[in-house]
Parts: structure tokens; C-alpha cells; sequence
């Protein structure tokens, strides 16, 4: 089975699908000599999506749900961890603890969903709010809550969890991410890799450079994409002409637009372009359509600029309440498992708490240590003569 790569509909609903354009501030292109006021009508889209927006399952002619009901109540407590770290975190920036943070609020199921959807071997590289598929990788919180407090440069272990260091230079890692993928082609490896990026990556030249090079190199590389529908301040309409997934076509291999807010649907969709991957039929693109509920960082005021109606449609699209009804539907979660999961949530944000609290200052000279595999001699130079300049200012102060 292979998706769709431009625009046949999965989605036929015209109703549906304009009201995804509007949302993707696309129904009301101009047209093209500029002079119309009208909308130029709907284009066709499509989303896969496999819970509807009350919890209940829905058939794809493509995509059906390989999860067990348990293996849907695992991503579910994967999602609640996820939200649960995403309030610790916020809550601990505005209490000048952190020196930032990305929310990942709202955006759940898409990251959550990806990671129920690669293998034990592939690699993912992420961007910079990918709190929930860090925690879905198997990450202790707390390399990331180092990493916002400035306390730490990003040193979790990448080969043990799969998952690559945060990359904040946007677009800049799906370049390594094919340049990676190049390497496992060229070993033979059974692998494939997945790289997050975000709507406005797109308008980016390194990321046109990936997508060509994948596709000319027919490399191994799932491009996934949040769309959050926002770039800071900058909305969809401002980055593309076109739905992002449709983008693919012209590059030469094919994209599908998922519901990201619906974790049974991410997790299929990715799954199958990481099969295709591993199976020498090259890159996808998958777009998951999702919001970014939270504001872009903590150094961000999101009403200044964004309509309270969005929160509003998309609240409705809550990526835990939908699959919670699903799973409470089908018997798998109760009060007593669900009480159950929020104190463990509890639990982590508390232990995230006190051992943020007590994070050590770092030694600024270990800078040197880590920028190559063994310090050349001229780093080893330059650290004793910074550790010598720092101990000045303690003599002087004695
Ligand atoms: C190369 C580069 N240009 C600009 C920035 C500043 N910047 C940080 S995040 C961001 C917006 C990215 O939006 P998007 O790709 O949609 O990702 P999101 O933050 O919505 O997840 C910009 C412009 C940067 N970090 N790197
Ligand atoms: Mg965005």
C-alpha cells in the first residue's frame, strides 16, 4: 500500500475538508494576478485519521490500527507523562528555575504516536520541543530539564535511546538526519530515521536541500512534520501556498497529511513509512496536522497575535480526551487506572522538581571537553588558562 502523494482525497467530505483549509489558512488564497477578494474554492485535501473527536474508532481504506487495546493504554500513559512534564516545565521557567521552555502542549499524540510507530533500531533526530517523544524514547526528564536550565549542552546517551541530541538552528538537522540515513543505506543496515521538524522548517533552504537529496539518494528518511500551524507569530498562510504534505509530490516522493491530535493515526502512518524506509523504498513526508496549544516559549505571549477561537476549535481536539474515551469505551481504563497514571505523572513532576532544584552549577571549562571526540592541544591550552583566570577572581575576592 502506498499513500496517496498529491492531492486524492481521503477526506471527501467537501464540508470537512474546507474546514480544514480555513484552519490551514488556505481557503482564502488570492488569486494569482492578486485582484480577487474571494476564496478560489477549497483545495482537495486529505487527513488520515482513525478516532474521531469523541474517541470512537473510524475505518481508513488504508490505514488500520496494528495496537492491542494495552499497547493504546501504554501510548495513552505516554501522553499523560508528556502533559504532566510539559505543566512541570513551564511552571518551573516561571518560577525562574528554567531559563526556557518549548511546550509540547497539544502536541502529544503526534510525538508520542511517532515513537509507538518506529523500530527498537531506528533513529530519530528531533528539533526542540520533542518533550514527548523524548519520554516515549525511554529519556529520563531530567536530561532535558538540564538542557533548559542551561546547566548542560544536551548529553544524554543518543545511541541508547535512539534519539539524537535537540537541534535549535531550525531545519539544520534534517540535513544530518539524510546525511545519517546516506550511512545506514551505504551499510546495509535494517534501519531508517525519523526527523522532526516544523511548519515554518519548511520555508527553509536546508530543508528543501533534504527533502532533494533524500529523494535523489532514495534515502532511508521519514520527514516528519508538526505542523502547529504556527511559527512564532508567523501563521501557515505566510510559509506555503499549498498544503505542506503536497509538497512532497514535487520533490519526487510521496507525502500524507495525518491528524496529528489522533495517536492511533500518527502511529500507523509513520510505521508504515518507516516499513517502506527500512525497505529501500525511500523518504516519505508526513505531515501531522496538530496545534501548538501552548505558547512558542515561555519568552512568548501567543494572544498578542493569535485569535482565542483557534484555542477554542482545537481544545475541542484535545489529543488525551479522545483516545481517554476510547480506551474508558473499551473497558481498558477506569477511575481506579487512570488515578493510578495521574499519580505516577505526579510522582515524575515532583521528582523533576526537587532534583532541578538541586542541579549543581557546571564547570564552565568542561565547555572544551566535549566539542570533539579527544581534546586537541590547543583546547587543553586554552582550559588550563581559563581555569587559571577564574581562580584569579577568587584570590582577589579572599
Ligand atoms: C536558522 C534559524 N532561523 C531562525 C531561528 C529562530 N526561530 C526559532 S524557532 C522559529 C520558528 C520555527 O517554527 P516551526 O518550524 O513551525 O517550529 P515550531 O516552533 O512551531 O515547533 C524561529 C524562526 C532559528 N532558531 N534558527
Ligand atoms: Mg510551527
Amino acid at each position: 500500500m502506498t499513500p496517496s502523494t498529491a492531492s486524492s482525497p481521503t477526506i471527501t467530505d467537501e464540508s470537512a475538508a474546507a474546514e480544514v483549509n480555513r484552519r490551514t489558512h488556505l481557503a482564502a488564497a488570492p488569486d494569482p494576478d492578486g485582484e480577487a477578494e474571494e476564496p478560489v474554492g477549497p483545495i482537495a485535501v486529505s487527513m488520515v485519521s482513525l478516532l474521531d473527536l469523541d474517541g470512537n474508532r473510524v475505518t481508513h481504506p488504508d490505514y488500520e490500527s496494528a495496537l492491542s487495546d494495552e499497547q493504546i493504554l501504554a501510548a495513552y500513559r505516554d501522553l499523560v507523562m508528556a502533559r504532566r512534564l510539559d505543566i512541570e516545565g513551564t511552571n518551573l521557567q516561571r518560577q525562574g528555575q528554567l531559563a526556557l521552555w518549548a511546550p509540547c502542549l497539544g502536541q502529544e499524540a503526534a510525538q508520542v504516536g511517532a515513537s509507538h510507530g518506529i523500530g527498537d533500531h531506528d533513529f530519530v533526530f528531533p528539533s526542540y520541543r520533542e518533550h514527548g517523544m523524548a519520554l516515549a524514547q525511554g529519556l529520563d526528564p531530567m536530561n532535558l530539564l538540564r538542557l533548559f536550565r542551561g546547566t548542560d549542552h544536551g548529553s544524554w546517551d543518543t545511541a541508547a535511546h535512539r534519539f539524537g541530541l535537540y537541534t535549535l538552528v531550525v531545519g539544520a538537522q534534517t540535513l544530518h538526519a539524510v546525511g545519517y540515513a546516506m550511512g545506514i543505506q551505504r551499510d546495509g543496515a535494517d534501519e531508517a530515521v525519523l526527523v522532526c521538524f516544523g511548519d515554518g522548517a519548511t520555508s527553509q533552504g536546508d530543508v528543501n536541500e533534504a527533502f532533494n537529496f533524500a529523494a535523489v539518494n532514495n534515502a532511508p528518511v521519514v520527514f516528519f512534520l508538526q505542523n502547529n500551524q504556527w511559527a512564532i507569530s508567523e501563521p501557515n498562510i505566510r510559509q506555503s501556498a499549498v498544503p505542506l504534505y503536497q509538497r512532497a509530490a514535487g520533490f519526487g516522493f510521496p507525502g500524507i497529511r495525518v491528524d496529528g491530535n489522533d495517536v492511533l493515526a500518527v502511529q500507523a502512518v509513520v510505521a508504515e513509512a518507516m516499513d517502506r524506509a527500512r525497505a529501500g523504498g525511500g523518504p516519505t513526508l508526513v505531515e501531522a496536522f496538530t496545534f501548538r496549544m501552548g505558547a512558542h516559549t515561555t519568552s512568548d505571549d501567543p494572544k498578542r497575535y493569535r485569535p482565542s477561537a483557534d484555542e477554542e476549535y482545537w481544545g475541542a481536539r484535545d489529543p488525551l480526551q479522545r483516545v481517554e474515551n476510547y480506551l474508558r469505551g473499551q473497558g481498558v481504563l477506569d477511575d481506579d487506572t487512570a488515578a493510578g497514571l495521574s499519580a505516577d505523572a505526579d510522582a515524575m513532576a515532583a521528582r523533576v522538581r526537587t532534583e532541578t532544584l538541586a542541579l549543581p552549577e557546571p564547570d564552565f571549562t568542561e565547555l572544551y571537553q566535549h566539542v570533539l571526540a579527544e581534546m586537541p592541544p590547543t583546547a587543553i591550552v586554552e582550559q588550563a588558562q581559563m581555569r587559571a583566570y577564574a581562580a584569579s577572581f577568587e584570590q582577589t575576592s579572599q
